[in-house]
């Protein structure tokens, strides 16, 4: 599958994650436009080439771009799918798909934001409050962080524990009204509704409460753990909203 050639105003998005994919790291993401535009010619063949689809555009996206950082993703669905509480909890569980529809749901509709500019506006999550979660967990004294991983085998993501719990912190299973599609990173992703959309991690499959803050896959080549939308470098030189 081709990518389609991204519009002007998001032609960024290749190229900051292929430097973070080179390993530039901290730098890469810190380093002046000029750099970055020298770099993006020299990356141009390589993101072309991209094997995660990183560049690509989904087909009814709905101005959502498929964002993957694993090269194939495994499908998921009622039968296999699980997610595991555990860490510095009372009671660690493990959730079937079933289990969390079971539970009360929770809809929100806000804007998503990209830190690399693309951004669409009024998108409906819904499913189970996070808070929800680890409150049946039980959270242990001296815990002081939420960490998430995902059945990519590769994406993490983190949260205080007081992020995690604001009433706007959802294990989402459905985006746009729809179960979420596995592109969007079903059946079950993590939404972080005040913060850029690398909070949210697709394809949730872990929550491991921890003492501190553990960096996660973007937040290790340079972006903010505290991603608020505006208020963090996730903003880029061409915010578009
Ligand atoms: N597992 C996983 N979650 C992820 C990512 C990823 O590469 N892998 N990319 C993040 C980024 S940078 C964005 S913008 C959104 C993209 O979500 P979408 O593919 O539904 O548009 O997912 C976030 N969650
Ligand atoms: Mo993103």
């Amino acid at each position: 599958m081709n990518p389609e050639p991204p519009p002007a105003e998001s032609a960024p998005v290749g190229r900051r994650i292929v430097l973070g994919m080179l390993g530039l790291g901290v730098a890469g993401v810190a380093a002046a436009p000029v750099l970055q535009r020298g770099l993006e010619s020299a990356l141009g063949a390589a993101a072309g080439k991209d094997p995660t689809g990183l560049t690509g555009l989904l087909p009814n996206g709905g101005g959502f771009r498929y964002y993957s950082v694993a090269a194939s993703v495994p499908h998921r669905g009622a039968a296999d799918y699980r997610l595991t509480v555990d860490g510095l909890v009372d009671r660690p569980a493990t959730y079937t798909l079933d289990a969390l529809r079971a539970l009360p749901q929770t809809r929100l509709v806000r804007d998503v934001q990209c830190v690399t500019g693309w951004r669409v506006p009024g998108t409906p999550f819904a499913g189970v409050r996070l808070s929800r979660l680890l409150d049946a967990a039980g959270v242990r004294p001296g815990a002081g962080a939420v960490r998430f991983t995902c059945f990519d085998g590769t994406y993490t993501e983190s949260l205080d524990l007081e992020q995690a719990r604001r009433d706007d912190v959802l294990v989402a299973l459905s985006m746009q009204d729809r179960p979420v599609s596995h592109a969007h990173g079903g059946p079950v992703r993590l939404y972080v509704a005040p913060m850029y959309f690398y909070k949210s991690a697709k394809w949730l499959s872990g929550i491991t409460v921890t003492s501190k803050v553990r960096r996660g896959f973007w937040e290790e080549r340079g972006y903010d753990t505290d991603a608020w939308v505006g208020r963090s470098n996730g903003r880029d030189d061409h915010p578009t909203g």
